[in-house]
């Protein structure tokens, strides 16, 4: 007896696998925007945005969630292939009511940069301000210099209070806002220090703006996307994000006394001019003396499927004019339709064919997929995502593997009006 006793404290002493526990509360909170400008928002744990919840690949998390809002909400853990049960939908738990509260527990298999918002009323209450990441590290993340986490937003306000929701134009072209906000605040000044490379890990928590991300012409690599590390660093000068995306950056070395705008290029998603924007700048100062190591190949990701694999599913996403409501937006002709279920261990390869004159963030909860081709053109790079965007009058094939958690899990647009409007499905992955 004894002695079991003691080999179980002793495991417990030395297991690698002790969850990392966190207490998450939803509640009212004021907004500072900038200097002279507050909000009336909702925030995870009194922060905009909410804490960054730091994990490890493969360790479990255990996050006890309490709601102090008014109103019932749920906490979606977007991009973790976790359990069908603990995906936070309204699919999947009961809403969570004011005063309650839910534990969810799982361990995140990826490394990689997510993020948790809520799954109810998300149109207010993700602009409000409930928006968070979860930074999961694993044990092949490059060594860099320092790392920042970039959350992009923009807020509609009119006064000292948001814009107004639920207008027929928000319904049509999602919720965008004047306000450009980096880490909820507008105009941010980062720093950096030259001769020194970080990382940033970025995600556009917009409702739906999209971010068409530059650095005043400067070159920077492409590390990662919404599942974790791509295979190859790619140059670039500029990177697209949807809704909902993530990408992590490898960025400088740059010289001192540099100072580099953070902007936004144009982009048409079929909803006007979609106008340069700028959300802040980094400043580099001193040199400091850098470590960083980014290695020519950063993982090997295996292919699903050949460019040109026959589709086992079509997506259609079009939408329709509403004499009530403005706008319906649909998928294969409906308002949140329940599609046919896959089978684990099944390959799926999906085409995701946009009927409608705007661009659609496809995002599927709970499981990445890899993006073959667009428009019949073959992907240059493979890559593990969630969400993808697919443009107006276009078609984009992905192929994904349902592995073995089944449950009932969902599809959508994630620009979260269209959400809201109809553009949702939910399926059932069965054994
Ligand atoms: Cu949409």
């Amino acid at each position: 007896m004894t002695r079991t006793l003691f080999l179980l404290v002793l495991l417990a002493a030395a297991s690698p696998l002790a969850a990392q526990r966190y207490e998450l509360v939803a509640a009212p909170g004021l907004w500072r925007i900038a200097a002279e400008k507050s909000l009336p928002g909702f925030a995870y744990g009194g922060r905009f945005p909410g804490p960054v919840l730091e994990a490890r690949e493969g360790i479990p998390l255990e996050i006890v969630f309490r709601n102090h809002l008014s109103e019932p909400t749920v906490v979606h853990w977007h991009g973790l292939r976790i359990p069908a049960a603990m995906d936070g939908t309204e699919m999947s738990q009961s809403p969570v009511q004011s005063g309650g509260s839910f534990t969810y527990a799982f361990t995140p298999p990826d490394a990689g940069t997510f993020w948790y918002h809520p799954h109810t009323n998300e149109s207010r209450q993700i602009e409000r301000g409930l928006v968070g990441t979860v930074v999961v590290r694993g044990a092949s993340d490059p060594v860099v210099d320092a790392e920042q986490l970039l959350v992009f937003d923009d807020v509609s306000v009119s006064g000292q209070d948001f814009g107004r929701f639920g207008t027929p134009v928000q319904r049509w072209n999602g919720r965008e806002g004047k306000v450009l906000l980096i880490n909820g605040r507008a105009d941010t000044q980062l720093a950096m220090s030259a001769n020194q490379v970080e990382r940033w890990r970025i995600l556009n928590a917009s409702n739906a703006r999209y971010l068409r991300l530059a650095l005043g012409g400067q070159t920077f690599r492409l590390i990662a996307t919404d599942g974790g590390l791509i295979e190859r660093p790619i140059a670039l000068t500029e990177v697209l994000l949807t809704p909902g995306d993530r990408v992590d950056l490898a960025v400088g070395p740059f010289e001192e006394g540099t100072v580099i705008n953070i902007e936004s290029l144009a982009y048409d998603r079929g909803v006007g001019k979609g106008e340069a924007a700028r959300y802040g700048s980094v400043r580099v100062g001193a040199p400091r003396p850098s470590v960083a190591r980014l290695p020519e190949v950063l993982r090997s990701i295996p292919p699903l499927a050949e460019a040109d694999a026959k589709p086992t599913r079509m997506v259609t996403l079009d939408g329709r004019i509403s004499l009530l409501r403005a706008v319906d937006w649909t998928i294969n002709g409906k308002g949140n339709p329940h599609d046919a279920p896959v089978k684990v261990g099944e390959l799926q390869v999906w085409d995701i064919v946009n009927e409608s004159k705007i661009d659609h963030p496809f995002h599927l909860h709970g499981f990445f997929f890899q993006v073959l081709s667009q428009n019949g053109v073959p992907s240059t790079m493979r890559s593990w995502e969630d969400v993808v965007n697919v443009p107006a009058k276009s078609r984009v094939r992905i192929a994904w593997m349902p592995d073995d958690r089944p449950g009932m899990w969902m599809y959508h647009c994630h620009i979260v009006e269209h959400q809201g409007a109809g553009m949702m499905a939910h399926f059932e992955v069965v054994r």
